[in-house]
This record gives structure tokens, C-alpha cells and sequence, in this order.
């Protein structure tokens, strides 16, 4: 008798007409397989899905070129269908699942049509982890089938453990004809169900991603007490080498992946990578946070990434262990045969092929990469890898940090007074816009907890789950707002960023352990400067100084800017967010 699993694909089957149906066993045979069929029959109109890197600068190495329209999460096609608008609040889009179903039925209707229908069982989470999810994706293109076995533990394994159990998390995918006004990424929380068609990028495409290990994920862990989270997790640690747990969340595109390989500048001092984009948090049996990463690869951006920036994920895309690495609308230097990006060292090599494949001329700004091109590489290739990373309770978090990209007004680091005043500071924050997502670059949006784009439900409520859950944590972890990214009047950055942000870590696990004080300031708490170990940087104490400057009048429009953002969840709004507004409004 056929198991719900084996029902479920038939039915899709029949509604998006494939011409055949290939059931993924996640093996790296098939990994072969499936890059021959990009290279040679898939295409994207006139490319081929994948091309071969030079093998020996970049082992395992292909590019891939994406759809010109088609390089960007597409929020305002981004639909989260719950059963009332309400349950989606004003951070999401909403349309009546009954109504959403229809619609999607319409544009996916044979549109596998002489396509491979590749079916994905993969699993967010290790596998013997209580936190873990079976998921199955459909998806018709080689790229996602490929980009979700870097992604997740995908493979044979996950179709035997779902057996005949119907509570497995669906995903059905198409990249249909990748046209922008039939492109939507539906989610409904209430069957476990995303439906995405249309796009084949990254966030649009690997369900197991931001659709289901944020936004659904995040609705299920308001049910059951938990939080999903678009956050970083790693490990400092100290020259006694005990090791204190971190999770930070920050608007894509705003280093996370940076601070996830960490080179520390300071001796003595290592940062220990356990997930550079989503964490699932949970309250232990010890009333501590602990965190797992669902996910085992990076999908990280591209151009800025350096040997200076971040060279230990410059050895991460040439480790060569596990099989492909992709890079997505990366430019091709066709002299060597590797990719290139801006940003990258040395000099601009002379014979480029820009993202679409076009030959490409070094003018008018024009870029040769696409500023949201992507690698897609095994997070067993980094060599900072934690070896807690394949426990399957996770870590214990000491600390949450909450950042983005401000060029104004927001210190280095502050911490928040309480677990509370914590929510209210991740709650406020807010980050000039990038390329990760289609929209006006470099505009200040606010971004609570960097879950804008992904919570799945409404926010008012979320606020609230944030309360909660310190109440049910014993020791909660203390919570810090962090700013890389102050400029002068210059428009320069006062803080150099990257291997130095140790620094403002090392204060922060500090704090964690009681060994430094703090000064109190109408925003929260910041470091006493002396207690700031900043030996062999070359930072004028005036310019330390500015970092942490806070003028109560420049205040002012953020906190109309905070007021008018909360305004918006009206009842769903916790009331103890106001307070904290109302104390702030007062101190300042
Ligand atoms: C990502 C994003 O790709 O946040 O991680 O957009
Ligand atoms: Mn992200």
C-alpha cells in the first residue's frame, strides 16, 4: 500500500505533469548525476544551469546564472496564508489560504510539463536531535535539488524515517517560466505546506530554508514554546579556553557570515562556527537557551568576501571535501576559469564575463558580479567548524546579540538592562537596506530581531513569545545590540570591522562572566572604555569615543520612527514595549 509520502507526490504529480519522477537519495553519485543534467540539458534561456570551475583553484567547484530577473528574495510575492489576516499581522502578506490554493493551482498546472519532477526528503536538524523535522521538497530544476543537498541532510534516510507518517513538512517548488508576475511564495502554517513558483534564488526556492525553518518553523514554535530565528551561533573561546555560546541576528546581507568565521585579531581568542544564518532555540532541561542549527551549509554573499575580510571562507569555497560548491551570478574571470566578485583582492582581472555571461566593461560602475551573488558551500568545509556542531542537543546560549547596518546614532555595543528590555531593544531595531532582498538599497527599515522578511505570523504576537520565553528561562541569556557600522562625517567607518569585532565580543563574554562593569546610559549598557582591550588597533580615543556617542536630540526621530513602526500591531502590541519606549522617551 503506498505510504502518505508516496500518495502526497502522486497528487502533485498529477497537478504539475512531469516528465519523469526522481526520488533523491542524497548520495554523492547522484550529486554527479544531477550537475551532468544542468550542464548538459537544463538550461535558463541560452545557459546551461551549471558550468564547470577551473577544478584545481576551486575544487568541486560550478557557476551557475540565474534568470536576470531572478537574483533576490521577493518580499511583496512573499504570502503567509493563515486562516485570518489577523494571525499574519502587518509584517506579512496575507491571502486567504481557500483563495491562495486556487490561484497557485491556475499557474501550476502542468508546469513540469518535459521537466524532472526531483523529489527532496531531507531533514533540518540531526537527524537523533528532539528538535529535528522531516521535510520533503519537489522542485523542477537541478540547482535547487543541488543547492538543498549542501543545504540539509537530504537522502534516503529521511523517505525511511518518514515511513508511513503523515506529519512531514511539504514543500512543493516550480521554477515555472521564471516570470516576476506569476512568481509566489505561499506558506501555510496550518498544513506544514509551502508553495513556491516562479523563482528558482535561494530564498524563493530552498524551502527548507527561510521558508520553512523561519517562517513556518517560527509559527510552530509559537505553539509549542521555542523560537525560530535568523541567527548566527558560534563559540568564543577564551585564553583559558573555556568556550561561551553566542547567537546573533542581523538583516541578510550584514556580515553574519562574517562573524560566523570570525579570524580573531586578539591572541588567544577563537571563534568556533556552529551556523551562520538560522537558529532554533529551546529551553533545556537546565532552564538554559539552547541552540541548533537546522541547516548544514552556508549560503553566503559573495562580493566584499576577501582574503582580508574573511579568509577562512576564501579556504572554506577551496576546501574541495564535500560535493559541489556552487556559485550563483558570480562574475567569470574566462583568462582561469574562476569565478570572480568586487571586492575580492588583487587586481581586476582584464577578461570578464559579467553575471549573465555578457562580456564585461569595466565602466560607469557597472558590476561585474551581482551584488547579491552567492556561494553555496558544506559547512563541513570550514576549518573553524565547532565540534559541537553534529551534537544533537546543541549549545547552550550565554548571549544574543541583535545588529545591523547603521551609519548613524547606534554604539559599537550596548547591552540591554534585563531580558525584557532586551526584547525591547531587538523589538526597535532597525537597518539600512541591501541587496539581499528587491528593494531600494540603503534605506532605514526597522527589522525586529532581523525576522521581518521571516516571521511567519504577527509580529505583536511575537514580541509577546520573546516575553514568555525569558519567563520560562532560568538563566536567560543577556542581550546586546551591536553596530559595525557607524560612519564619521567623512562617511567613513569608525570601526574597522571584521577580525576586530573580537573585540567588542570579548567585552561582551565578559560581561557574560562578571569580570568588567558597565556604564549606564538613557539606551542601556555600555563598556566602560578602559575595559575594552584594544591593543595593537589603531583607534584614536576620540574616534572610540564617537563610537559610542549618544546626543538625546539625534534620538529624536528614532524614536518617532520606533513609535510609529510599533503603532502599526495596535492590541497585539505587548504593553511592556510601550513602557519601555515611554522609559526610554524619558531618559533621553
Ligand atoms: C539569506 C537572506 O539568504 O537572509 O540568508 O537573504
Ligand atoms: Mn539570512
Amino acid at each position: 500500500m503506498a505510504t502518505p509520502l508516496e500518495n502526497w507526490v502522486e497528487e502533485q504529480a498529477m497537478l504539475t505533469e512531469p516528465k519523469r519522477i526522481w526520488w533523491c537519495d542524497g548520495s554523492e553519485e547522484e550529486a554527479h548525476r544531477i550537475i551532468e543534467i544542468g550542464m548538459n540539458e537544463e538550461k535558463i534561456g541560452n545557459h546551461p544551469i551549471f558550468h564547470k570551475l577551473n577544478q584545481t583553484a576551486y575544487p568541486f567547484g560550478y557557476l551557475h546564472r540565474s534568470h536576470p530577473t531572478d537574483v533576490a528574495r521577493t518580499e511583496h510575492l512573499t504570502y503567509v496564508c493563515h486562516s485570518e489576516g489577523t494571525l499574519a499581522g502587518p509584517n506579512n502578506n496575507w491571502m486567504d489560504p481557500g483563495e491562495a490554493k486556487e490561484l497557485l493551482t491556475g499557474l501550476t498546472k502542468g508546469c513540469m510539463k518535459g521537466r524532472t519532477m526531483y523529489v527532496l526528503p531531507y531533514m533540518m536538524g540531526h537527524p537523533d536531535s528532539p528538535y529535528a523535522k522531516a521535510c520533503v521538497q519537489l522542485t523542477d530544476v537541478s540547482y535547487v535539488a543541488i543547492s538543498m543537498r549542501i543545504m540539509t541532510r537530504m537522502g534516503k534516510k529521511v523517505t525511511e524515517k518518514i515511513g508511513k507518517r503523515e506529519d512531514f513538512f511539504k514543500g512543493l517548488h516550480s521554477v515555472g517560466e521564471f516570470d516576476p508576475n506569476r512568481r509566489f511564495i505561499m506558506h501555510f502554517p496550518g498544513e506544514h505546506f509551502v508553495w513556491s513558483i516562479g523563482s528558482g534564488y535561494g530564498g524563493n526556492a530552498l524551502l527548507g530554508k527561510k521558508c520553512f525553518s523561519l517562517r513556518i518553523a517560527s509559527w510552530q514554535g509559537l505553539k509549542e514554546g521555542w523560537l525560530a530565528e535568523h541567527m548566527v551561533i558560534i563559540g568564543i573561546e577564551d585564553p583559558d579556553g573555556n568556550i561561551t555560546y553566542l547567537a546573533a541576528a542581523m538583516p541578510s546581507a550584514c556580515g553574519k557570515t562574517n562573524l560566523a568565521m570570525l579570524e580573531s585579531t586578539l591572541p588567544g581568542y577563537k571563534v568556533w562556527t556552529l551556523g551562520d544564518d538560522i537558529a532554533w532555540l529551546n529551553v533545556g532541561p537546565d532552564g538554559r537557551l539552547w541552540a541548533i542549527n537546522p541547516e548544514i551549509g552556508l549560503f553566503g554573499v559573495a562580493p566584499g568576501t576577501s582574503m582580508k575580510t574573511n579568509p577562512n571562507m576564501m579556504r572554506t569555497l577551496k576546501a574541495g571535501k564535500f560535493f559541489p560548491v556552487l556559485f550563483t551570478n558570480a562574475a567569470l574571470n574566462l583568462d582561469t576559469n574562476e569565478p570572480w566578485w568586487e571586492g575580492m583582492e588583487g587586481e581586476v582581472p582584464g577578461n570578464l564575463s559579467d553575471w549573465q555571461g555578457n562580456p564585461w566593461e569595466n565602466s560607469n560602475g557597472n558590476k561585474a558580479a551581482h551584488p547579491n551573488s552567492r556561494f553555496t558551500v558544506s559547512i563541513e568545509h570550514v576549518s573553524t567548524l565547532s565540534k559541537e556542531f553534529k551534537n544533537p542537543k546543541g549549545v547552550p546560549i550565554s548571549a544574543i546579540l541583535i545588529g545591523g547596518r547603521r551609519s548613524q546614532l547606534i554604539p559599537l555595543v550596548v547591552e540591554g538592562f534585563n531580558w525584557q528590555h532586551g526584547v525591547f531593544i531587538g523589538a526597535s531595531n532597525g537597518s539600512e537596506t541591501t541587496a539581499a532582498a528587491l528593494h531600494k538599497i540603503g534605506v532605514l527599515r526597522r527589522d525586529p530581531m532581523a525576522m521581518l522578511p521571516f516571521c511567519g505570523y504577527n509580529m505583536g504576537h511575537y514580541f509577546g513569545h520573546w516575553l514568555n520565553m525569558g519567563e520560562k528561562l532560568a538563566s536567560p541569556p543577556r542581550i546586546f545590540s551591536v553596530n559595525w557600522f557607524r560612519m564619521d562625517e567623512n562617511g567613513e567607518f569608525i570601526w574597522p570591522g571584521f577580525g576586530e569585532n573580537i573585540r567588542a565580543l570579548k567585552w561582551i563574554v565578559d560581561r557574560v562572566h562578571g569580570r568588567v562593569g558597565a556604564r549606564e546610559t538613557p539606551v542601556g549598557l555600555v563598556p566602560h572604555l578602559k575595559d575594552l582591550e584594544l591593543d595593537g588597533m589603531n583607534l584614536s580615543e576620540e574616534r572610540l569615543e564617537k563610537l559610542f556617542e549618544i546626543h538625546p536630540r539625534a534620538w529624536d526621530d528614532e524614536v518617532l520612527g520606533i513609535e510609529k513602526f510599533f503603532e502599526q500591531f495596535g492590541q497585539t502590541m505587548p504593553e511592556m514595549m510601550w513602557g519601555a519606549l515611554r522609559t526610554l522617551k524619558a531618559n533621553l
